[in-house]
């Protein structure tokens, strides 16, 4: 008879918490599953992603933007709306306690741009998809005298997309869309996190976006033991050397608190 997962070492959440005591440098990859929990729908979950009810092409995307900006500014309006009500959980909380007992001794990399890490107090989170909250200008200035220079003149109308009453320019979500390059800075600072650590703990993703879940790749590629945390299997699990079948809010506090 098959041994019940709990007895496995690849599924025994001792043998990683016994890696995460001995690891000087821990690095952490969450994805939409760390914020389930707190009421955030995720992307790619059956009847509950947002990929259930939507195309991502027809909304995160560069060119979906330009085609039909009210309709995506709509959605990303109501998902702003929805993070207004939803509280960090305890899966976020645990990694900000295990920074504040250990400073400088976690990474925390998150695909997620809900903002609810850094809204427990995680510091130095490195945010490879931007920040939900936040807007940019979609275009560089038609009429700034230097390229950096922001549009003058922006117009906010209630519900519509700001833009720049000058030249059109249109505000856009600070987030990365599919096609688009993650912010430089933060990707080689992830990339450095997860070729320097002992331990990666790839928590709440499906592992299906790149180059985000290439990371746990790298840290194993550098000797890293990989821990996955997740209730469903994911595409990380055969990189992994332990793989913990759970939520976020139950595992990571069974892992980090009280070392
Ligand atoms: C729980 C739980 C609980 C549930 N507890 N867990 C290499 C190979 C193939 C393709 C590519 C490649 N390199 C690049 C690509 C293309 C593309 C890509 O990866 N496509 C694949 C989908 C095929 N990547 C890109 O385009 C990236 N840019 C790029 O590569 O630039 C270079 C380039 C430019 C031009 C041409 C070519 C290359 C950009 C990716 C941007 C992703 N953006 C989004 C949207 C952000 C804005 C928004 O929110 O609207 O980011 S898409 C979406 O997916 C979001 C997420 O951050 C991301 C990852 O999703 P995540 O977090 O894993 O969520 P889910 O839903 O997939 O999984 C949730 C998990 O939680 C599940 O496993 C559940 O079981 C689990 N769960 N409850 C713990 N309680």
């Amino acid at each position: 008879m098959t041994a019940p997962p709990s007895h496995d070492p690849r599924h025994d959440p001792r043998q990683a918490r016994q890696w995460i005591a001995q690891a000087a440098r821990i690095a952490v990859l969450t994805g939409a599953g760390v914020s389930a929990e707190s009421g955030v729908p995720t992307f790619r979950d059956a009847q509950t992603g947002l990929w259930t009810h939507f195309r991502p092409e027809d909304l995160a995307t560069e060119q979906a933007f330009r085609a039909h900006p009210q309709r995506v500014w709509d959605w990303y309006a109501e998902r702003r709306e929805m993070l207004r009500g939803v509280q960090p959980n305890a899966g976020h909380h645990a990694l900000t306690a295990f920074q504040q007992r250990h400073p400088g001794r976690l990474t925390l990399i998150t695909q997620n741009v809900d903002g609810l890490h850094q809204r427990a107090g995680s510091t130095g989170v490195l945010a490879l998809h931007g920040n939900l909250s936040a807007d940019r200008w979609l275009d560089p200035c038609a009429l700034a005298r230097r390229p950096q220079d922001a549009c003058p003149v922006e117009r906010a109308e209630p519900g519509r997309p700001p833009h720049c009453a000058q030249c059109g320019n249109l505000a856009r979500p600070d987030v990365v869309w599919f096609g688009e390059m993650l912010p430089a800075e933060t990707l080689a600072a992830a990339s450095r996190a997860a070729r320097e650590c002992q331990v990666m703990l790839v928590a709440g993703t499906s592992g299906q976006v790149y180059p985000a879940a290439g990371l746990a790749l790298q840290a194993r590629q550098a000797g890293a033991k990989v821990i996955v945390v997740n209730p469903a299997p994911t595409e990380l699990d055969e990189v992994a050397h332990a793989v913990l079948t759970g939520t976020s809010a139950q595992l990571l506090p069974e892992l980090l608190d009280g070392q």
